[in-house]
């Protein structure tokens, strides 16, 4: 049962990878990725310089998902800039950045000295993170999503992807698809978190985490309907040059295997990387192998975006 798959040009061995935030920031977290069946190493998303990030407690788990406000903590960009040519190549597989500069200016400076890097298979420039202080989610704001577009792409030399937010409304959806669809996008990535959720400790009637008065991105099982919405939706809308990749609640074969047939081109795993390590990738492609073979086919173009109404 063959699990490649192509995100556009690019070809991954195993559509299944990791998101951009869990366990993907230190050197020795990037050579797990590697090595483990991951069709691809994503790097956290970088800042041009190292950042350590919110307070903890920042990072909380339940049996329904996560809470989060990480706060961009990463090694600034020239660190995963020089692993790019020791992890392509002894891992073969492709090696993608997310970029989240602070600002427009930051991103710019990011990009540029990314683009000395043959060995960065592309980025993903993450318009989504709801956990700065201060600093809206660029993609909620659709001039200023534009204005990023028209100064980022022209200067990106490698394949540039996005990181979405989450989105609500159809209008919206349309809205951002029209944007989108006016670049030479790769691929989206669909979703980020949802942005400043709530958990609470009920015995302790107090938040569970630190930063931004116990605010933080909500993920894993919590956003799976809201995740296939977004992928639904941007597969339908986007021009078919830019593949749709999926985030949100994907925890099994079956939970990518929807997320496959609302048509994603490759799938990314987060709250549950965080929770099982990086064994979670070969046993997420088993089971859905599984369930291929169960349902007969033999790759994912047999079923992708081939979800059927009522
Ligand atoms: N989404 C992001 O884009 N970034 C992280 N958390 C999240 O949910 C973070 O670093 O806060």
């Amino acid at each position: 049962m063959n699990l490649s798959a192509y995100v556009n040009e690019i070809h991954l061995n195993n559509c299944i990878y990791n998101a951009s935030g869990p366990k993907c920031t230190t050197d020795k977290e990037l050579h797990a990725i590697g090595k483990s069946q991951a069709g691809a190493i994503l790097t956290k998303s970088s800042t041009f310089e190292h950042r350590i990030g919110n307070p903890e407690p920042r990072y909380i788990e339940n049996q329904l998902g996560s809470i989060n406000s990480m706060g961009l903590p990463n090694m600034g960009q020239q660190y995963y800039n020089t692993l790019a040519p020791i992890l392509s190549t002894t891992y073969q597989k492709p090696y993608i950045v997310s970029v989240a500069g602070l600002s427009l200016e930051e991103n710019i400076n990011i990009i540029k000295a990314l683009n000395q890097q043959k060995d960065i298979t592309a980025i993903e420039l993450n318009l989504s993170c709801p956990n700065v202080p201060n600093k809206p989610q660029t993609a909620y704001d659709f001039e200023r999503t534009q204005t990023v577009l028209d100064t980022i792409v022209p200067i990106c030399q490698h394949k540039l992807g996005v990181k979405l937010p989450p989105y609500f409304d159809l209008i919206h959806f349309q809205q951002m698809a029209e944007i989108l669809n006016q670049y030479p996008l790769a691929f989206v990535t669909c979703i980020n978190s949802i942005g400043n959720g709530l958990v609470i400790d009920v015995d302790k009637e107090q938040v569970v985490i630190k930063p931004k008065h116990g605010f933080g991105g909500i993920g894993g099982d919590y956003i799976k309907p809201t995740a296939l919405a977004n992928v639904r939706q941007f597969y339908l809308l986007l021009k078919r040059e830019i593949s749709v990749i999926a985030c949100g609640g994907v925890k099994n074969g079956t939970d990518a295997f929807e997320h496959i047939l609302c048509g994603a081109a490759a799938v990314q795993v987060g709250t549950q990387f965080m929770r099982e390590g990086a064994n979670c990738f070969e046993r997420i492609s088993q089971e859905l192998q599984v369930l291929m073979q169960k349902k007969g086919y033999q790759c994912l173009d047999d079923f992708r975006g081939k979800l059927q109404s009522i």
